[in-house]
């Protein structure tokens, strides 16, 4: 996984198509002039860098004015399979992790790991829409100051079902296994009895390639997961079936003893 260093990080997708596998991580900007300077940026750049693709990343940490994750400027992303995580936005709008603005924005915002993001005036602290619209689905969106604003989500775990209705969306503690080390293979992963497991879209068709942030399958056990981690397959039943194979046939498998 490849770090970017805040002088790395001024990504104008007119020339970038894709980021993919990066960390993202402790990069404070102070605010410029319109938008400000955050983890991504995703602005118009005409053809195909109006879509480009968001993915597979850890972008944590970092503070910017608005957007402190990742900021679209009428550009449409699609952000996928991302631990967006503990970004702060500064500045007198929000989206500590997705700020997204200009009218022809509709980014894409699935499978996304969405928590423990702040914005200073308290709202969407998660993900704040100024203009355009972003379709949300599959995401844990937990514990953020604010999880949405001016948009709303389906299939996702939110902290407050009552502010954040949708189809499919559920509030639980996503289990996380938690860990403070970004690298770390655990990061904001699930635990084995997270509720976010098999809950997302069911209708959702991964991309040819698409993955889960740990670079698995990204729909296992039939159903996708909420977040950006896929629980690994579930136990093959062949053991099971071995077993009982081996046991006999049913109703055979406890003989009482004779005599
Ligand atoms: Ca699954
Ligand atoms: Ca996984």
């Amino acid at each position: 996984m490849r770090s970017f260093r805040a002088s790395e990080n001024k990504m104008r997708y007119s020339l970038i198509r894709k980021i993919k596998n990066a960390l993202i991580y402790v990069i404070v900007l102070s605010m410029v002039s319109g938008i400000s300077a955050n983890g991504i940026m995703a602005q118009d750049g005409g053809g195909e860098a109006l879509f480009p693709i968001i993915e597979n990343n850890v972008i944590c940490g970092n503070t910017a004015g608005d957007g402190g994750g990742i900021a679209c400027y009428n550009s449409s992303p699609i952000i996928r399979n991302n631990l967006i995580v503990e970004n702060v936005a500064t500045g007198k709008y929000g989206g500590g992790a997705i700020y997204v603005l200009g009218p022809s924005s509709n980014p894409v915002v699935t499978g996304n790991t969405v928590s423990g993001n702040k914005a200073s005036y308290g709202k969407g602290g998660g993900i704040y829409v100024e203009e355009g619209q972003a379709t949300i689905v599959n995401s844990i969106l937990w514990e953020n100051q604010d999880d949405l604003w001016n948009c709303t989500a389906t299939y996702s775990d939110v902290t407050d079902l009552t502010a954040d209705p949708g189809a499919g969306n559920i509030s639980a503690d996503p289990a996380f296994i938690q860990t403070s080390v970004p690298e770390a293979p655990g990061y904001y992963r699930l635990a084995t009895n997270s509720p976010c497991i098999n809950a997302g879209d069911p209708s959702y068709v991964p991309d040819i390639g698409e993955t889960d942030i740990g670079g698995e399958p990204r729909i296992t056990n039939g159903r996708i997961d909420i977040g950006a981690d896929e629980a690994p397959p579930a136990p093959a039943p062949a053991a099971a079936t071995a077993a009982e194979g081996s046991a006999g046939p049913a109703g055979r498998r406890h003989p009482r003893p004779r005599g």
